[in-house]
């Protein structure tokens, strides 16, 4: 298994430095902005050239949800999904990390009514993969399908809702992504969770129980891991989280640091 991150106030701004400064710290590999990608192409293929830090993934960095309540923002988020998978194919990245929606409705706090039935749901969300299947397919990339918590997104909460669209519409190209953040909330047991659904994860995103920095907080990653090992993973495993402490550049190499310790 190998580490990368995603960006941080705290790396350089110009692109050419954040990935000398990532090869630098030891990362693997770079999780990047879709949109950061696709208006700095040439920079990033560039960048990848000359330190040889490959770009893993592509997270946000489009306008739309795939199951947005707004048939026209769903309709231009996956224009600029397939944008962002082509830039992906030209410079190796895997593919594309994408929740249901973020931010959008939660069952969970008022109104608590959602503006759309939990069918209509289904059927923006089925259409919206079975769109992106036949893109990665052109694309050699893959759609990595994430699980979110409640307070984040109403449709897919556990890697068990994932699966189901995957299933459902007999997909090859989507995969799972599971974020130990998310899964701590709403899994009963994450190990438990990434057995089961072994077959169908491709990638991980990490961070501590409270969403900081991963050692910080109480989440078991010695036993995760070991899981992970044990069912074969050999994917990234992605940092996406917050930084706190007096000098967060320090408390982000210590997290590297632990991570390493706690991987073997
Ligand atoms: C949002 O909480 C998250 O986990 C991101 O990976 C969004 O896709
Ligand atoms: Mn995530």
């Amino acid at each position: 298994m190998k580490i990368g991150t995603q960006d941080q106030p705290f790396f350089p701004r110009d692109l050419k430095e954040k990935f000398f400064f990532l090869k630098e710290a030891g990362f693997e590999g770079f999780e990047i902005d879709g949109k950061l990608l696709v208006d700095h192409l040439e920079e990033v293929k560039d960048a990848i050239r000359e330190t040889g830090l490959p770009i893993t993934t592509a997270c946000g960095g489009y306008m739309g949800w795939i199951g947005d309540f707004n048939e026209e923002r769903r309709l231009n988020g996956l224009a600029e999904i397939r944008k962002i998978l082509e830039a992906l194919q030209e410079v190796g990245g895997s593919g594309i990390v994408v929740p249901a929606a973020w931010g959008m409705f939660t069952y969970r706090l008022p109104p608590m009514d959602a503006p759309r039935s939990r069918e209509a749901d289904r059927k923006a969300v089925n259409d919206s993969l079975l769109y992106l299947e036949t893109v990665a397919r052109e694309t050699g990339t893959t759609i990595f399908l994430e699980p979110l918590n409640r307070y984040q997104d109403h449709m897919i909460n556990t890697l068990a809702d994932a699966r189901s669209y995957i299933e459902e519409n007999e997909l090859n190209n989507v995969k799972i992504i599971a974020d130990f953040y998310h899964m701590n909330i709403e899994e009963d047991g994450i190990s438990e969770a990434l057995h089961l659904n072994r077959d169908l994860i491709r990638h991980i995103h990490l961070a501590d129980n409270h969403r900081f920095q991963p050692g910080s907080g109480s989440l078991d990653f010695s036993r995760h891991f070991n899981q992970l090992k044990k069912d074969g993973y050999d994917g990234f495993l992605t940092l996406e989280c917050r930084v706190r402490g007096n000098d967060p550049q320090a408390e982000y190499m210590k997290a590297l640091h632990y991570l390493r310790q706690s991987l073997g």
